[in-house]
């Protein structure tokens, strides 16, 4: 579509999806946009960049930018993830805030708010996992969370029910609050990230699948060969980065079991999402407190490409 000339009518624009840890952003991004585009997991701080999902419609390009859950910094590697929700905010044209109708709003929620209420932009608020959420208790949370929006404009949602209707109202209030415009991404791409950064993630997801407690977010993936090899095959070499030797010895596990079922699983992942044959090598390296090391984050998390 032409940057001058586009359909009128069609509005196109950036959401920003923001929320406390694990209420389902990206889980409902992927919903919304058709692919999975951002991994997910029960364990908070899954998210550690911006990551955009992009919807493409008739009348409508949605540009979803998911980030990583609200919280108070405090390692370098948490500084990094709020300025991405800090970044996400400042280029939005509507914001989407996530919350956990499971449970009554906390102060991690209300911080949410009170940040978005200074962007001045339009909100709607995913009152989200409400395929769980308890009946009887329904009414009470949704005028709760509703008081710390301060506003109405909440709809309920599950990003794990794909049937779900919502999603189509959801959709039309968010589009509603964009500006007329030509697409401004290319029909056919759905995600900003690059194929070799698509498979970093995915092999992290399975790590946090498998791993407890503070092993899985020690970890950082970084992909350093991705080739294409003869009869459709793609090679890919990825280091798994942890903070100790203890770290690396719970991720190797017992002769070598636990990274064998990481990377069967992530294997079978990064198959299904580039829709072709992969050979996966997997290596692991100690980087001491890389969490803490603000060049350390920059460089195993900031996109080079
Ligand atoms: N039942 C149900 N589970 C959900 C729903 N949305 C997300 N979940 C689950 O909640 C957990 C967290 O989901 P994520 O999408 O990773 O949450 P997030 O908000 O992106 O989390 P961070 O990236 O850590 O901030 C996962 O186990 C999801 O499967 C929902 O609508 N219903
Ligand atoms: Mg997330």
């Amino acid at each position: 579509m032409d940057q001058m000339n586009f359909p009128s009518g069609h509005r196109s624009g950036y959401v920003a999806v923001v929320g406390k840890p694990n209420v389902g952003k990206s889980t409902l991004v992927n919903a919304l946009v058709g692919h999975k585009v951002a991994i997910t997991s029960p364990k908070p701080q899954t998210t550690r960049r911006r990551i955009m999902g992009i919807l493409t419609r008739d009348d409508a390009q949605v540009i979803f930018v998911d980030t990583p859950g609200f919280h108070d910094p405090k390692s370098a590697l948490n500084q990094y993830m709020m300025r991405e929700v800090e970044n996400a905010l400042s280029d939005c044209d509507a914001i989407l805030f996530v919350v956990d109708l499971t449970t009554a709003p906390d102060i991690a929620d209300v911080t949410v708010a009170d940040r978005i209420k200074k962007m001045n932009q339009p909100v709607v608020m995913a009152l989200n996992k409400a395929d769980i959420a308890d009946a009887g208790r329904l009414a009470e949370f949704t005028a709760m969370y509703q008081g710390i929006l301060g506003s109405q404009n909440t709809v309920y949602t599950s990003g794990v029910d794909i049937r779900d209707e919502n999603m189509n109202e959801l959709l039309q209030m968010l589009i509603a609050h964009l500006p007329a415009g030509p697409e401004l991404y290319p029909p056919d791409q759905y995600t900003d990230q690059p194929e070799k950064v698509l498979a970093a993630e995915l092999i992290r997801e399975q790590a946090l699948r498998f791993l407890e407690q503070e092993v899985p977010h020690a970890i950082a993936v970084s992909v350093d060969q991705f080739a294409a090899r003869p009869n459709h095959t793609l090679f890919i070499g990825a280091t798994i980065f942890v903070e100790r030797d203890s770290q690396k010895g719970i991720l190797i596990g017992k002769g070598g079991a636990m990274l064998k079922r990481i990377g069967s699983e992530a294997r079978r992942e990064v198959e299904k999402a580039l829709g072709s044959k992969v050979y996966l090598e997997l290596w692991v390296k100690v980087r001491p407190a890389w969490r803490r090391d603000e060049g350390a984050v920059n460089e195993l998390l900031g996109i080079t490409e």
